[in-house]
């Protein structure tokens, strides 16, 4: 084992990393024995939040992680299991097997092999003492989904601190050591099941939020239940990875987390409920299912806990007996915890694709994108947008530009006023498309409008490579305007010279007056590669027209900060120290100058630039196939 120590925006944290040769079974030290023996009795400040530690795991496809922060979010430690570094005796590439089938699935006895190596760290570090955590919330991958045998649940609340959880659960617990992961496609029939259950994808968005998706977890249970039925019958539980390591944390399976349970394809968002008719396309017995998934989730705006850790982790790591696991969430959800965001704000992640997560009241399904129950703000929900074609669109363009892949050139020619693209339109799908859904294709037109209508002209190129730098990153967000406007509360503010409201304009599923696309989110927040870029940022702040201000964030730990924020206000919450809800609490601690950078407002924008734009993206992509 190794201490790798960087300086992180708050403070350095010193992460241990495990060398092969800690591989081994980690034993708990006679330092964390101890130190449990003489801070257990110690329990005066037991409930005191203020010298208390929360913890938020992580258990992505590549790691499990643990952040550790202080009752004002400020980050004490860190800790990381890596799987193919640290446990390479599960031979996994990138954390999970590509299985000759096609399937793609990750071993559950690496998780819990993970979760004893990731303890051993924390409880060999001298930063700060598991006794004084009162609070462990996380996230998960979503959609995987993980079978216990009959005799899990036994072997589970049975733990002995003396032996693994390895050796106590991977021979006996499991019906099925592998669980499929959300990168699976393996699913086709299942999905097509599923849809053609209830009128069709949007039948199916109506009632779960989504279409049906592979890695969707109805499906995943469907094909096992389906082609591996010895398996189904044998399996006595099913968890999403979410309450799977909630339950090796209680000790006991814990029921599932309702946002998360979202994800599921199963999950009747409007009436809180599994939707019977999507159960039955698993099993004709909708009470046995209904069993193995433990009755109904947990409500996800909930503060209340789970339970207290499991005595293992006390007996073996010196956790304090009194310290409360709250559920946990998947990990799209847990980073829209990460930020005290409120209703109509938006994350936009300029990553390798474009993802937008929008906290929203307004439940709009759509086949094209998600939408999940808020986790910790009541009468909330979150809407995910998925895009294919973001970063390595923009690379394409980049590179015709620039020979040694420098953005300069590509950036000089966005915020060039000279280029004059104002009856232009483009598309740049060098991958098949998810919103909207298309084939790969490129596509220019020139436009010229009259009275309502759009005229385009179908061009081969521009006039010059410039163009196609402001077309592409401009469509790009344009897209997500007008896929984001009717997740926007209807009193959103509206641009300035809202004049032309006489005619409809359709994307995707919708037909809706050009009125609808005038709706602005609040505020938006970069995130992911390309908002270290500053004209591409710009370009995107302008077009989306937050109303509140343009932002950018550092966000390398999302998913885990949001998880030890969401168990430190669930544990605030539910022992009465505040009566805040979950944003108000984050917005009062959170620390603004620090962990976010301001990068501009939105210009009071040309109203009719973009009606006319919005006009002919839609026109264009009406050609696509
Ligand atoms: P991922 O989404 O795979 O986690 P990142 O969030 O790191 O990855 O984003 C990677 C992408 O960020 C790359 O494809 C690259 O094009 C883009 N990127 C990185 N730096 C810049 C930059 N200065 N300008 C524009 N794009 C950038
Ligand atoms: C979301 C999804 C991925 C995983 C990654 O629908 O499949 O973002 O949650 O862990």
């Amino acid at each position: 084992m190794y201490l790798y120590t960087f300086s992180y925006k708050w403070q350095s944290i010193n992460i241990l990393y495990l060398s092969d040769s800690s591989t081994q079974t980690p034993q708990p030290t006679n330092r964390s024995l101890d130190k449990m023996t003489k801070e257990n009795n110690d329990d005066n400040k037991d409930n005191d939040p203020s010298s208390g530690y929360f913890l938020g795991f992580d258990l992505s496809t590549q790691q499990l992680k643990c952040l550790v922060v202080d009752q004002q979010l400020q980050l004490v430690h860190s800790e990381v299991v890596d799987f193919d570094r640290d446990l390479p005796e599960y031979h996994t590439h990138k954390g999970v097997y590509f299985n000759d089938d096609g399937s793609i699935e990750a071993p559950v006895a690496m998780w819990c092999d993970a979760l004893d190596h990731l303890f051993a760290g924390l409880a060999n570090q001298n930063v700060f003492s598991l006794n004084r955590v009162l609070g462990i919330s996380g996230s998960c991958q979503q959609h995987g989904s993980v079978y216990w045998s009959k005799d899990g649940e036994e072997a589970l609340r049975n733990l002995d601190a003396q032996q693994t959880l390895l050796t106590q659960l991977a021979p006996k617990a499991f019906s099925r050591s592998v669980a499929p992961n959300w990168q699976d496609h393996s699913t086709g029939n299942e999905c097509k099941l599923f849809e053609s259950s209830c009128g069709g994808p949007q039948g199916l968005a109506a009632i779960t939020g989504s279409r049906a998706h592979y890695r969707f977890t109805g499906p995943q249970i469907c094909k096992v239940a389906h082609r591996e039925p010895e398996v189904y019958a044998n399996t006595a539980n099913i968890t999403l990875v979410s309450n799977f390591l909630a339950s090796l944390l209680c000790g006991y399976i814990a029921p599932l987390e309702e946002a998360d349970a979202c994800g599921m394809n199963l999950y009747d968002i409007v009436n809180r409920d599994y939707d019977a008719g999507l159960l039955q396309n698993i099993d004709p017995d909708v009470e046995s299912i209904k069993r193995k998934l433990k009755g109904s989730p947990t409500p996800a705006d909930s503060a209340g806990p789970l339970s207290c850790v499991s005595s293992y982790y006390v007996r073996r790591y010196g956790l304090n007996p009194q310290c409360q696991v709250f559920p946990f969430t998947g990990d799209n959800l847990a980073t829209i915890c990460s930020l005290p965001l409120k209703k109509n704000d938006v994350l936009v992640s300029l990553g390798t694709s474009t993802t937008i997560l929008i906290v929203t009241d307004q439940y709009h399904p759509s086949p094209n994108y998600h939408l999940f129950i808020h986790p910790t703000i009541p009468g909330l929900y979150m809407g995910m947008i998925c895009y294919c074609n973001g970063s390595l669109a923009r690379e394409n363009v980049r590179d015709l530009l620039s020979a040694d892949h420098s953005w300069d050139p590509f950036n000089k020619a966005l915020l060039d006023s000279s280029v004059d693209n104002h009856d232009e339109i483009g598309v740049y799908f060098p991958l098949s498309e998810i919103v909207p859904s298309v084939r790969s294709c490129t596509k220019r037109a020139k436009f010229t409008k009259s009275e309502n209508d759009i005229n385009l002209e179908p061009v081969e190129q521009f006039s010059d490579i410039k163009h196609d730098v402001k077309n592409i990153v401009e469509s790009q967000a344009l897209s997500c305007r007008v896929r984001i406007s009717p997740l926007l509360s209807d009193n959103c503010a509206a641009a300035s010279n809202n004049s032309s409201t006489g005619y409809t304009v359709k994307f995707d599923y919708d037909t809706f007056p050009i009125s609808e696309y005038h709706k602005r989110p609040r505020r938006a927040f970069f995130v992911g590669g390309a908002s270290r870029n500053d004209a591409i940022v710009r370009t995107f702040a302008q077009v989306i027209g937050a109303t509140e201000g343009n932002y950018k964030l550092e966000t390398p730990n999302s998913c885990a900060l949001g998880g030890c924020y969401k168990a430190l206000w669930s544990y605030m919450y539910s022992s009465g120290f505040t009566k805040l809800s979950f944003d108000l609490f984050l917005n009062e601690h959170f620390d603004w100058q620090h962990d976010a950078e301001f990068i501009c407002d939105s210009e009071t924008e040309s109203w009719e630039y973009y009606n006319t734009k919005i006009q002919a993206l839609s026109a264009l992509e009406a050609t696509l196939e």
